[in-house]
Formats: structure tokens, sequence, C-alpha cells
């Protein structure tokens, strides 16, 4: 069986390919997983699941008329309704017939002769496609630290990310959890109100600003709805894809009092945007110190137990690591049956068949949730053995980091597309935004090729790598390289250290890709009798020219501007 394209997962992206993909009239099956569509949202059904980017924000933004129809219920929307989202663009957009769900896809293979990709799954498809791309999530391989003793544990021991789908009920447990990141502080404080006693593993204190969620009022939506495009605009001008309000100011210029105002009505505001107080706080230390030390200070005035409190404050960078948005975290350890059991020096020795043993100390658990995160931006393509020309792999070819140019394509892999592959801003965006942008690019050039009778385009090997060393430089600007985060791999022990999303701001990224398009697919090589590299005459990408006051792409130009990047 042969199709345009094979599309890998069934999430946002896949499902918004897949839209595109018919609507230009070509052939395309998609494979997931998963028993149903909606990606990361699909998994992580642990309780307390819910999005940080404003519900209003969180979603497509490629039809006037879904956004009018569509009314989220709060401000940040719990997984159900985002899941029911999802399920709601694959009927409304009639796109379930092209997905074949339960179905992994192992291994995509091109054929230098064809010049197609032959696709295997796990249950016996092959099938052959000129294009294949990439939806695999950055998120979605979750990762299993090799505890010992794990398998004599006698209760069960679940993960965040592949939630059982009937729930779990805690009632009259004794509850373990494991890590701090943003599952676990989101699902801690609801299985803490039904266990009888949890027990916190903490390696690494987190930050975390309170949500204020609530309920979203007709008047709001209508509000917004009102001249919805406005907002669209505004949040893709903006580095985060996201729009809310900041303060360019830096954060040293102000006098303490003037300061500690203004962190109190960002706390106030809540959610990711207190990171946008100040213009530099991911920039300079000595302004980051200042967000750090009113952010502990938060901590120890919420915190009732003093040891507890200075256990949970963190030492490092304020929004090194992803910042977490939490309802009653913190406050969640003044309950008498929580505690949390420091593992930062002392790490957890042993799954023992009634608990978890740590620096010779027994906890009895019945149950153990892990929320130890992912193999971010690059696991899922690990799982999968995609092999390009001259039968390298891409996992031997990113043995040392990922590498693609624009985050979109990798040398050596032709006609295959990677939607928020890593090089692109994808994590450290509103994930929708940065999904259509891609998408829309993609299309823009699968039509192109269509158009001209081309039969391949692949990454030149010099722009990738110039492209993979801006990548670098641009990281270094900014004070979020500075810790061991999964945007580094360096959550998971082995893997190679290096800034893998594209940092310097969602709109200078888009202004590169929209460059590299207009200048006839700068970078690219393109392959077939009547190739030639020019721009198309159509283009889907039109819709992301927002006006960009940021000519310059260099690592001295985004420092200068200090793009907060949250
Ligand atoms: O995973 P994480 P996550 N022993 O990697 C700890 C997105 N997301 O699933 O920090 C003990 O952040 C680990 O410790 P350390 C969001 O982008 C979004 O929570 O490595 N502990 C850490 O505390 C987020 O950032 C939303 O020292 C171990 C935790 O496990 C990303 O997904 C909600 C350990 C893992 O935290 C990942 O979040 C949820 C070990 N061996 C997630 N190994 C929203 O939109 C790991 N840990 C709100």
């Amino acid at each position: 069986m042969a199709f345009d394209a094979v599309v890998v997962g069934a999430g946002f992206a896949g499902l918004y390919m897949l839209y595109r993909l018919r609507d230009l009239g070509l052939t395309a099956r998609v494979y997931e997983a998963g028993g149903g569509v909606g990606g990361t949202w699909y998994w992580n059904r642990y309780p307390g699941a819910r999005c940080d980017v404003e519900s209003m924000q969180y979603s497509f933004s490629f039809s006037e008329e879904l956004d009018q129809q569509w009314d989220w219920s709060e401000k940040y929307a719990p997984q159900p309704e985002i899941l029911a989202y999802a399920n709601h663009i694959a009927d409304r957009f009639d796109l379930r017939r092209h997905i074949v769900l339960n179905t992994r896809v192992t291994a995509a293979t091109f054929d230098e002769t064809a010049n197609c990709w032959c696709i295997e799954t796990d249950r016996g498809d092959q099938v052959k496609a000129k294009f294949c791309i990439m939806a695999v999530g950055c998120l979605s391989a979750t990762n299993h630290p090799a505890f010992a003793g794990r398998e004599h544990f006698r209760g069960p021991i679940y993960h965040t990310g592949e939630w059982p789908h009937e729930g779990v009920d805690f009632t009259g447990l004794r509850v373990g959890v494991i890590g701090t990141g943003s599952s676990a502080v989101q699902s801690i404080p609801i299985i803490a109100q039904q266990a009888a006693a949890l027990t916190v593993f903490q390696r690494t204190a987190t930050y975390s600003v309170p949500a204020w969620n609530e309920k979203l009022t007709p008047e709001y939506r209508k509000a917004i709805k009102a001249d919805y495009p406005a907002l669209r605009a505004k949040a893709r001008a903006r580095p985060t894809g996201f729009y809310f309000p900041f303060n360019m100011q830096p954060a040293l210029d102000v006098p303490p009092e003037e300061r500690e105002r203004q962190y109190e009505e960002a706390w106030k505001r809540g959610g990711l945007p207190f990171l946008g107080a100040y213009g530099d706080l991911l920039f300079e230390k000595a302004a980051n110190d200042t967000i750090a030390d009113f952010a502990r200070r938060k901590i120890r005035s919420i915190v009732k137990d003093a040891a507890t409190a200075e256990l949970l404050c963190p030492s490092n960078v304020f929004g090194c690591k992803r910042l977490c948005v939490d309802t009653g975290y913190f406050e969640t350890y003044n309950l008498p049956h929580v505690r949390l059991v420091d593992v930062s020096k002392m790490p957890i020795e042993r799954f023992t068949p009634l608990g978890i043993e740590v620096n010779g100390t027994e906890y009895p658990l019945d149950a153990v949730v892990c929320a130890t995160g992912f193999a971010a931006m690059t696991g899922s393509f690990d799982k999968i053995r995609i092999t390009g020309r001259n039968g390298l792999t891409l996992a031997e070819k990113w043995r040392a980091g990922p590498r693609a140019y624009l985050g979109v394509a990798s040398a050596g892999f032709p006609n295959l597309f990677t939607i928020t592959g890593p090089g692109s801003p994808s994590v450290l965006a509103s994930m929708i935004q940065a999904i259509e942008q891609h998408v829309d690019w993609m299309m823009d050039c699968i039509a192109h090729m269509r158009d001209i009778g081309a039969s391949t385009i692949e990454p030149i090997e010099k722009y990738e790598d110039e492209w993979i060393e801006h990548v670098n430089e641009v990281s270094k600007v900014s004070l979020r390289s500075t810790c061991s985060s999964w945007y580094v791999g360096a959550n998971i022990p082995g893997r190679p250290r290096v800034f893998m999303p594209y940092i310097g701001g969602f709109p200078v990224y888009v202004q590169k890709c929209n460059e590299v398009m207009t200048n006839g697919f700068e970078g690219f090589a393109i392959g077939g009798s009547n190739a030639k590299n020019e721009a198309p005459r159509v283009r889907l990408t039109e819709r992301w020219r927002a006006p960009l006051d940021i000519e310059v792409i260099s690592p001295a130009a985004i420092a200068a501007r200090r793009v907060p990047v949250v």
C-alpha cells in the first residue's frame, strides 16, 4: 500500500498534519500507538493533569469557526476537556478514517532507488510513502529509572505519563510519589486528598507558582471571541507563542521595594507569566537571584514546618528547569499525613517488597507513583528504527545530540519531517502554536514539491551545522543552560548533554523559517527532474507573518533584546 504521506502519532501535531494533507488532496495514513487520539493528553491522565497555558490560547488557531464554537470551561483546561477537544478535531474534520490506532511504527527506511519511505508497524503493516512525518511528541517517551528491586514491590507502580484509563483510587492507601516536576506538583495535592499517608521523594526542589485557576465566565469568553484573531496575532509575536503582559525592564533597575511590589502583583496573577515580571530574569544571575529569593520566601510563608520548608526551597536558578504551576502544592506539606523525603544526597536505594528504602530507612508503601518524567525531545525517535541514506540510522546520527535543520528535517533523511523537532522552539513555546507553524511550513514545502514535480527535499549538512551552532550559541545566553534539566537531557543518566530546544524566541524562529522559504528553501537540496529552489506561490505560512521588530538573528541581538522565554 502506498500513500503520499505517513504520519507517526495522532496527538495535536498528527491531527493537524493530517487535516492539512487531506486539504491538499493528498493520501495519508496516521499510525498511533495509543487507543485514541490526543497524544500527551491521551496518556497523561494522572489526577490534577491540566495545561498551564491559558485554555483560550492553548488551542488551534487555524479555524476561526472552531475558535468561535468551542467553549473552554476553565482558565487552565483539565486533561479530560483537552482530550475531548482533540476528539472533537478528529470528528469535526473527518480525520478518523485515516488513523490506525493501537499500532506502533517500529521502523521507517528510506528507499534510495524509489525515493520513498517504507514504514513498518508492530502489527505487521508494511506501507510506502513519499513523505514520512514524525509527530511523535516532545514529552512522550516515559522515563523509568532503574530502581533496584522494583520487581519485588508488592503493590502497584504507576507512571504519571502512562496513567490507567480507569483511574486509580488511593483511598486508605500509603502512597509514595517519586519526583517533584510538573506532573508531581499537579498530582500530589489531589493524591494527598485520598491517601491515608503520602510520602514524596524529592531529588531536586522545585519552583512553583500558583495557577489561581478559575471557571471562565461566558462574558470572558465572549470578550475574547469578539476579536480572537487579534489575540492570536499578539500571541504569535511573543517569544513564547502565547500572550501575556511582560515587563521588559531589568529587575535591578528598580529599588528593592518596587521590585517586591512587582513580584507580589505577578504572584497574584500567577502561572508562567510570573517569569515576565522583569525582562532579564533568565539572563542576569543577579536579577534571577531576586525572583528566586522572593519565591523561596513564599515557600517559607506557606509551609509551616521550618525543616520541610527549607527542603522545599530550591537553590538553583529560578525558571532554569521548567517552571511549575500549581494549586495548593506547597500547602499540601502542612497536612499531617504528608511527609517529604530528601533523596538529593542519598538516592533511593531500592524498592523492597513493602516499600522504598533510602539511607537505610524503609518507608512502607502500598502504591508508588513515578512522576519521573520523560526522555525529552528525542526519546520517541529512539523507539523507531529510522534509516536514511547509506544505511545511516537517525539514532547513530544523533548519538552525540540531535541534529536537525530548523528542527524540521535532518540531513541524510530526505522527505522526513519532524514536527516540533529538536532545534525548534517546541517546548519553549506554546506547543499548539509551535505545531501549527511547523505543519504550515511543511505543507507549503510539500505543496511546492508537488507543483514543481520534485522527488526529494533534505537539508544540506553545512546549513544544518550552522543552525545547530546557532541553537547552541543562543542557549548560552540564557541561564536556562546552567542546570541539569530535561532541556539538556540531564534528567537521565548517559544522555548527551545538549540544549535541545531553540531558545531564541518564537517570532525570531518564525522569521528565520519564512526567510528560508522566501529564499527558495535555502539550505535544502531539492531533487527531481524539475526541481528548483524557488519560493512557493501559495503559502499557508503567510498567516505566520506577525509584525516582528527583530531584524537580526544572532545571540547578541537576542541577548540585547532580553527575550524572556518561559
Ligand atoms: O517530569 P520532570 P514531569 N530518583 O522531568 C525526578 C511538561 N508537563 O513529568 O529534577 C529520584 O519535570 C526528577 O528529579 P530531578 C512540562 O514541560 C506539563 O513532571 O531530575 N527522582 C524530577 O523531580 C514538564 O516540565 C504539564 O532531580 C527522580 C521528576 O522526577 C515536563 O512535561 C504537566 C529520579 C521528573 O520531573 C515534564 O514534567 C506535566 C530518580 N532516579 C508535565 N528520576 C502542564 O502543562 C527522576 N526524578 C501543566
